[in-house]
Formats: C-alpha cells, structure tokens, sequence
C-alpha cells in the first residue's frame, strides 16, 4: 500500500521563491562568495572566451587570498546595503575548488568558484533551474547553491527546483576552429557575427545568464555559452513563455547577455552600443513600444587584472526596483545616465570583486521579487 506523501507544511506558506523579472521590487536575493575563486585551467569553451592579449592567458591555479579578502570585503558590503534596503541576502556554500573534477567523458585540473550566482540558477516564476552550464570547470558549481534549494524546498511548498539534463561536454561539443588562440579580433567577429560560436550543436547547453525575464517573454542570447539546443530546450521547459533568441554582432568573446543588453524598466533598455541588437530583432521590442536605448560608455579602458570579463561589466546593474538601480561606484559615465533617466543610483564599490565573475548583476540570483507574471510585448 502506498501513500501519497502529505505536504509537511500548510499551502497558506508565504512563498519563499518567486520572481518574473528583472525589475520588480527585490525582496530576496543570493550574493555569491569569492571564497576559493580559481583561474580556471584550459579548456575549449574557456580558451576561447579568454581574450587574446589577456593576462589570464597561460596562467591557472588559485586566486591570491588577499584577492578574495578584497572581493569577499565588496561583496559583504553589496549584501549589507541590500539589506538596509529591506532585502534578504542568502549567500552559497563553496565546495573545493581546486580539487580536480572529472566525469566518465573528461578530467578537469579544478573548478571556478562561486561568486556569480547568476550564471547557474535561473529563478522563473515559483521554480528555480539549475542550468547545464557550458564549461567544464563550472560543471559542478550547482553543489555550491544546494543548501539553499534544500531548505527553500522545505521552507516553499510550492517552491520547484528543477536541473536541466548535463551536458556530457565531450570534444564533440566544442568547435576545434576556436583551439587557437591566434585567431585575431577580425576573424572571431566574422565568425560571432556569422553564429559561428565555438558551442557545437551537439547537445542543449546554456548558461543562466544568458537569459534575460521579461514576465512572459525570456529573452535568451545564442553564442559562446548557449547553443540552439539550449534555447529549444528553454522553449520546450517553458511552455508559458514566449522564448526569444537574439545575438550581438560586434561582440568577439559572447558570453552571457547582462554586459550588452539590460532591462530597467518596463518599456526601457539599454545596450552597448559596440554590441547592438540586429534591426530585424529590434522590431519585436518596437512594435511593443519598448525603447532601446546606447549605454554609457564604461569609465574604464581596461578589466581590472586577472578578470575574463570586458569593461562593459559598467552596464552589470542590479535593478532593486523600477526607480533604484546598484552600479559599479566608478561607473561615473553609467551613473550619471541612470541619474537623468530620473533612477535612484546605489553606487556600489565591486571592481576588487571583478575577477572572480563579474559585476552587482552575475553576482546575484533573484529568491523574490514582488510582482506576478505580465505580457509586456502584447503585440507578438
Ligand atoms: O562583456 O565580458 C561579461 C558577462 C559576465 N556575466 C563581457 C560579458
């Protein structure tokens, strides 16, 4: 005889997970930890991310400590002013970065790290969806937010946590042509402009921050991180959703969409202006009366060192809600545009942070926001 399970917990629970978008007001949040950060060792998809004069290049192993004490300081200091803004700050456990890592079709020398909670967990709706992830040392980064899914799933009776099928990452899912790191900014803009990505179309691969939540509409970048697959796959997961592939001609190294194209508000965007969003697919926000505005230019001309992200990490934000906005403190060119877009500006010390994933955006997840699922793009 068997018994259907009784919920331990009542069905008139506040709910614990819940966000659609990008904007609406920020109740709960994760802020990733620096703890353990590595320099991740080569490998296809990192290789070909990795700029070509960057000084990463030829270097792995663990990220000074006094590196994470600097990174770890900026962070502590993000999720403080998060919560004297009424937000809930969560912070993943780290698990052994530097131990090699490896699965019945690959061996990896380490891991990454776990600071940018944005690239694995994408929070849609009530559920929370671990993503395949695309590079071998972050294979296993979703152990790291697993003591907090466990206990929003006792906490959450409607909470759903979900994990996209692994890849297997074999060499078949990467493209031999992005080996080289001698291929030069011409050619690899040829290539990215042309969707020759070094991501295969073996089997769906995505990273989180590769989408972006519009209420009903999810808004998925195809290059480097995710694939076609990835996307039907998304497609096929949300079938509620409207899942819309856009790419960003005039970006050599594509990974995750939060450094090109940013959502403020309803009706608002902005995008880097080296990396615009094709006319052809700007008709869809058009005809819905969305604007898509050039960002700032960013304040820097260089990452700061030992980081694989561009200066564009400026246009990174954090919305807590439509009016207020947490940008990079030095960010000044950024801070002043959001200023006259009449935003509040939380300017937020990070760039010690940089390194080890990004900016205030790829260092978070959303837990909750306010607000329920919208059509903002009523129009089709
Ligand atoms: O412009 O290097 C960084 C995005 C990190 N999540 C860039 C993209």
């Amino acid at each position: 005889m068997f018994e259907t399970p009784k919920p331990v917990l009542g069905n008139d629970k506040p709910a614990v997970v819940k966000s659609w978008d990008e904007w609406s007001p920020l109740k709960h949040v994760i802020v990733g930890v620096a703890d353990g950060g590595m320099i991740p060792p080569g490998e296809p998809a990192l290789d070909a991310k990795v700029p070509e004069d960057s000084d990463m290049k030829g270097q792995w192993g663990p990220r000074s400590q006094e590196s994470a004490d600097k990174a770890n300081e900026q962070l502590d200091n993000f999720a403080k002013v998060l919560e004297s803004r009424g937000v809930r700050v969560d912070r993943p456990t780290p698990i052994d970065f530097s131990a090699p890592v490896s699965t019945p079709d690959w061996e990896n020398p380490s891991s990454f790290g776990c600071m940018p909670p944005r690239d694995v967990i994408l929070t849609v709706g009530k559920e929370m969806l671990e993503a395949t992830m695309s590079y071998r040392c972050r294979f296993f980064e979703y152990l790291c937010y697993r003591p907090l899914m466990q206990k929003y799933f006792e906490d959450d009776p409607h909470f759903r946590h979900t994990a996209a099928p692994k890849p297997r990452m074999s060499d078949a899912s990467y493209r031999p042509d992005y080996l080289s790191d001698q291929i030069g900014v011409e050619k690899r803009l040829k290539w990215t402009a042309e969707k020759f990505f070094v991501t295969t179309e073996e089997e769906p691969m995505f990273d989180a921050a590769d989408v972006l939540r519009f209420g009903k509409d999810l808004i998925v970048q195809h290059g480097f991180t995710t694939n076609l697959k990835g996307i039907d796959w998304l497609r096929r997961h949300y079938p509620d959703h409207r899942v819309t592939a856009v790419n960003f001609p005039g970006d050599p190294y594509p990974i995750h969409i939060d450094a090109t194209f940013t959502p403020i508000r309803p009706g608002l965007i902005i995008n880097n202006p080296e990396r615009r969003l094709p006319d052809e697919q700007r008709e869809f926000f058009h005809r819905n009366d969305w604007e898509i505005v050039d960002a700032a230019r960013p304040a820097h001309n260089t990452p700061p060192p030992l980081c694989y992200s561009s200066v564009w990490l400026s246009m990174n934000v954090l919305m807590v809600d439509e009016k207020t906005v947490c940008v990079e403190a030095s960010e000044v060119n950024q801070m002043e545009q959001f200023d006259k877009m009449g935003l509040e500006v939380l300017p937020i010390p990070f760039r010690d942070a940089y390194a080890f994933g990004g900016a205030l955006h790829c260092a978070t997840t959303d837990v909750f926001r306010e607000g329920d699922l919208v059509d903002y793009f009523p129009k089709g």
